[in-house]
């Protein structure tokens, strides 16, 4: 199906009372996905997921109710694919240019247990500097939310190195009532403080101010305890070395047009992917698959 920021989609694609085509915020192609379990929303901008919620469950990921729905622009909110670089690079937007383009639906595929599985390309384009390579994405909706981002490089000779990440934002109720736990004895980065070098001392992280803490050479899952929302959502990845925690507190809220000055209350930032010093060196025609997988229980 062509990649199109425009409504030129084939809905033949689509799958009754499953998956369906619609024009979502901005105009912007937009994938509706039901399961038995849940309901999601994607967009072919970015190969965006904004949204995913089980039944009877509050949603469990934040989007902004100030998000940009344009070309070329990212959606605040949701799970930004953030490649092939993350954070700022001179001369080009933040986090790479995987969030802001459109990406191709290549198929969908109903799994027996009843989760489907949607595939998503990122058309071969300006690869702004880096070897080209292949990037494919694939959404699973279930009870869970399953995502795996595969990174090929095609370069004869070349290597690929670059960053990749999931920048999840999740919903909380209240985040003074919500714990970070599973990265005791991590070293981080904290962006707060000057890049300052750190190691997590906590059983719990709790934000009480802007943290913006890049977690290096960590494998585990992760869990937000949310008291207020009485659920815990636990992030479970593959072939991951970085876990960022972020919350913007009330500065950085302020200072974000597309993002409201009291949103940071209601969500906070787990990313996995692979950034800094965790960053991925690829051969000529290999390929790196980075997998994370949400779930939530009730608390
Ligand atoms: O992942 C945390 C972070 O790098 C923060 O420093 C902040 O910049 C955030 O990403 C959001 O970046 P964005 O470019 O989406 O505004």
């Amino acid at each position: 199906m062509p990649a199109a920021e425009n409504n030129d989609w084939d809905d033949r694609l689509e799958l009754p009372g499953q998956v369906r085509f619609m024009e979502g915020n901005g105009d912007l192609p937009m994938l509706s996905v039901t399961t038995e379990w849940s309901s999601a929303e994607i967009y072919l901008h970015g190969a965006h997921v904004t949204r995913f919620q089980k039944k009877n469950e509050p949603p469990m990921l934040f989007l902004s109710q100030m998000s940009q729905f344009a070309v070329g622009k990212p959606i605040r909110g949701g799970i930004p694919i953030i490649l092939p670089w993350f954070g700022a690079r001179e001369g080009f937007p933040m986090h790479g240019f995987a969030r802001n383009r459109a990406w191709e639906l290549k198929k969908i595929v109903p799994a027996p247990d009843g989760a489907i599985n949607l595939h998503f390309q990122l058309p071969e384009g300006d690869a702004q500097g880096f070897p080209p390579f292949t990037a494919e994405y694939t959404v699973t909706v279930s009870d869970t939310l399953a995502l795996q981002l595969s990174v090929t490089n095609n370069a004869a000779e070349k290597d690929l190195v670059f960053e990749s990440c999931l920048h999840t934002y999740f919903q909380v109720g209240d985040i003074s009532a919500v714990s970070v736990v599973g990265l005791k004895g991590t070293t981080y980065t904290d962006k707060v403080e000057n890049f300052s070098q750190k190691t997590e001392s906590g059983d719990a992280i709790r934000i009480m101010s802007e943290v913006d803490r890049v977690y290096q050479d960590t494998r585990g899952a992760v869990e937000i305890r949310d008291v207020r929302l009485r659920r815990k959502i636990t992030v479970e990845k593959e072939n991951s070395s970085s876990t960022v925690v972020w919350n913007p507190w009330i500065a950085k809220s302020q200072q974000m047009s597309d993002f409201g000055d009291e949103e940071y209350l209601k969500m906070v930032c787990v990313e996995s992917g692979n950034v800094g010093k965790n960053k991925v060196t690829l051969g000529p025609g290999r390929t790196s698959v980075l997998g994370v997988r949400l779930s939530t229980v009730s608390l």
